[in-house]
């Protein structure tokens, strides 16, 4: 195996880091050893109205999951994210908001976010939301979506925010199997200088009586478009609130009480909605915040993410508010108005640490070093990257071009499921090689299993799974607690098993390679071939469709999807444009396949399985590695579809 290239701990930052090589080998070797003192000392970082004396109670048996704890505590979140900060800390910025664009911005205070968030509470309280109620927020990227969960967790109603990506159809079925209540949106949204019709689109999901559980449309005035209104269910956010006091005792909470459910693609059927719980969740988030990014008080903390996905919810509210940091917040993408955004935005604010994800960096490397132009860079001092493996091309370029050399990168893996970062560099304490996520953080004991469920010793590949609960670890999924324990559970009995692929090689380190399930990851989005392939087979035209990932420079995977039209429909490129617009219409722009290939049949087996992984091989032009074609019913198929893809 050839020598990986290794960036060791920079000196400049030697002394100021939180914690060296030898101390994260203290704490990591405890947390293992005695996980119920490690985490009762931790547990400290947050207030508890009612500190836990019982710490861990997991079991991952056959049959049996039951995950809890430091059941006996009792704590709210808000409380933990905005209130404890007052006493010192009411002046400090909480959220840097900066717009889509440019000059368009707003700095909001502890203070300020106490107000806004109990004012909401007390909106939602009046709407009859209830401790326990399941609340929708269809949000852009502006403060108010996080006013909106941090009103959620200060009265006890469970959020589950939907991506402002997701089509109509994609919202009825969120809502409807969370059977919320109440659904928080605005009139608009906007991105890169296009607006989103978020309230269109959430009057869509509710029309003809689809989703019985909304008793309210909560409303955000934001771009002042014209949107149609239902006087029985919607209202307005800012007359909700007007006769409101700034005032709202938080609810006390169990530490096993749910905070929110998000929900995430697998492998199979619909999404499934992961259910994460209040005080393990928020000590987790709190504490991998604070140690993955080496954060110091008066740093500025900026993620590009997305509040609608678990990155937005762990790294953007609850790990650093917890911290009492503040961060930026920001409307827009990366190339808007132009490919300098990112470091302008850095510039303007600051930023220490900023963490992204590499399909971003990999749209901006394709500018080489022009995304850096004439921008003052030199307050970054730490990098990280999230979503999907980095290749070593990208993360060169990412510590060359925006980290000027300078700064360490923390490639960072987790999952929905997992709440907080699992493996990852810790810059005081990992020397780095590109395109490894390299070592577990506290409490995380990861481990390669083969296809036969033996554990895989030293320097070797298999598939992930970790072998012991994490305070944010997932509980079950959102009504359907089999679900949970078939889809993580199963395949390797008294392991999580986590669908990635990793290598782990003479030091130690893992490598993520990938899911090893039906999941793909595009740009960073987790999306289920299963969830695609149902939008497109209910089109009239087709007859059966099948979805692959392939390789693609800029998203990391494409869409691919082989499609068979039913009897007498023309296969053409009029057919190809209605399948796209189809499937982003009725999932998301986000699901909107790359690449649609004609196929009069599709490789099954004798018992009528898709053979994908053949599929993957067409896709991705690599004809010469089929495999094992024998099991096939009618192997001239494979034949066919190579021919046509050549032709492409
Ligand atoms: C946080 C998040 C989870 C899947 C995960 C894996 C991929 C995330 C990664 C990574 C390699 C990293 N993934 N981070 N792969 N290196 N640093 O992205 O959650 O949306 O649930 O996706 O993303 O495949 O299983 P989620």
């Amino acid at each position: 195996m050839t020598a990986h290239k290794r960036y060791p701990i920079p000196d400049a930052i030697k002394d100021t880091t939180l914690l060296n090589e030898e101390q994260y080998q203290a704490m990591y070797n405890q947390s293992i050893s005695d996980p119920e003192a490690f985490w009762a000392e931790q547990a400290g970082m947050l207030e508890w109205y009612q500190a836990p004396t019982k710490i861990k109670n997991t079991r991952f048996g056959e049959g049996e999951v039951s995950i809890k704890w430091f059941e006996d505590g009792e704590l709210n979140a808000s409380y933990n994210c905005i209130d404890r900060h007052l006493a010192d800390n009411a002046k400090k910025t909480a959220i840097h908001w900066e717009g889509d664009t440019p000059g368009e911005a707003e700095a909001i205070t502890y203070q300020q976010l106490h107000y806004e968030v109990c004012k909401l509470a007390n909106g939602l309280k009046k709407l009859g939301v209830k401790k326990g109620d399941r609340v929708a927020i269809y949000m852009p990227m502006v403060p108010q979506a996080a006013y909106a969960m941090l009103a959620c967790a200060r009265i006890g109603a469970v959020h589950s925010v939907i991506f402002g990506g997701f089509s109509p159809n994609a919202i009825a079925d969120r809502i409807n199997d969370s059977d919320a209540k109440v659904i928080i949106t605005s009139d608009e949204g906007r991105r890169a200088g296009r607006s989103v019709p978020l309230k269109t689109n959430v009057d869509k999901a509710l029309a003809d009586g689809a989703c019985p559980s909304i008793t309210n449309a909560v409303v955000l005035k934001l771009t002042g478009a014209d949107v149609d209104w239902n006087d029985d269910v919607d209202v307005w956010w800012d007359e909700l609130v007007d006769d409101c006091t700034g005032q709202c005792e938080p609810e006390v909470m169990n530490a096993e009480d749910p905070l929110f459910i998000l929900y995430t693609s697998g492998s199979t059927g619909t999404p499934k909605g992961v259910v994460h719980t209040t005080g393990g969740y928020l000590l987790y988030t709190a504490m991998t915040f604070k140690y993955v990014f080496d954060y110091q008080p008066d740093d500025i903390y900026w993620c590009t993410a997305d509040v609608g996905w678990i990155t937005g919810h762990s790294y953007m509210v609850y790990g650093p508010l917890i911290n009492g940091a503040s961060q930026v917040f920001f409307e827009g993408v990366p190339n808007y108005p132009d490919v300098r955004r990112i470091a302008q935005v850095v510039e303007k604010y600051k930023v220490n640490s900023l963490y992204t994800a590499p399909t971003a960096i990999r749209a901006l490397m394709a500018h080489g070093d022009k995304p850096a132009e004439g921008c003052d860079l030199s307050s970054l001092r730490l990098l990280g990257s999230v979503g999907e493996p980095i290749n070593p091309e990208a993360w060169e370029w990412y510590h060359r071009v925006l980290g000027e050399n300078r700064c360490p990168i923390v490639d960072t893996w987790w999952q929905t499921e997992t709440g907080g970062i699992m493996i990852t560099p810790l810059a005081g304490a990992t020397e780095l090689k590109p395109g490894s996520a390299t070592r577990p953080f506290f409490g995380i004991e990861p481990a390669l299993f083969d296809a036969d469920g033996k554990e895989l010793e030293g320097a070797n590949e298999g598939n992930l799974v970790i072998k012991n609960s994490w305070p944010s670890q997932a509980r079950t999924v959102y009504g359907d607690h089999e679900r949970f324990i078939n889809t993580y559970f199963s395949t390797y009995p008294g392991v999580y098993f986590t669908g990635d692929g990793a290598r782990r090689d003479e030091d130690d380190y893992f490598w993520i390679t990938g899911r090893v399930d039906d999941v793909l990851n595009v740009s960073g989005h987790r999306l289920g071939t299963a969830e695609i392939e149902s939008a497109m087979v209910a089109h009239s035209k087709v007859a059966e469709a099948a979805v692959v990932g392939y390789p693609h420079d800029i998203k990391g995977q494409g869409i691919y999807v082989y499609v068979t039209p039913n009897d007498g429909v023309t296969a053409d490129e009029a057919l190809s444009k209605e399948l796209r617009d189809w499937v982003r219409n009725e999932l998301s722009p986000i699901a909107t396949p790359d690449k649609i290939q004609w196929s009069e049949g599709l490789p099954k087996t004798r018992s009528g399985k898709i053979m994908r992984r053949i599929l993957r091989k067409i896709a991705a032009n690599e004809h010469d590695q089929l495999g094992d074609t024998s099991t096939l019913a009618d192997p001239s198929v494979v034949d066919k579809l190579i021919a046509e893809r050549l032709n492409k």
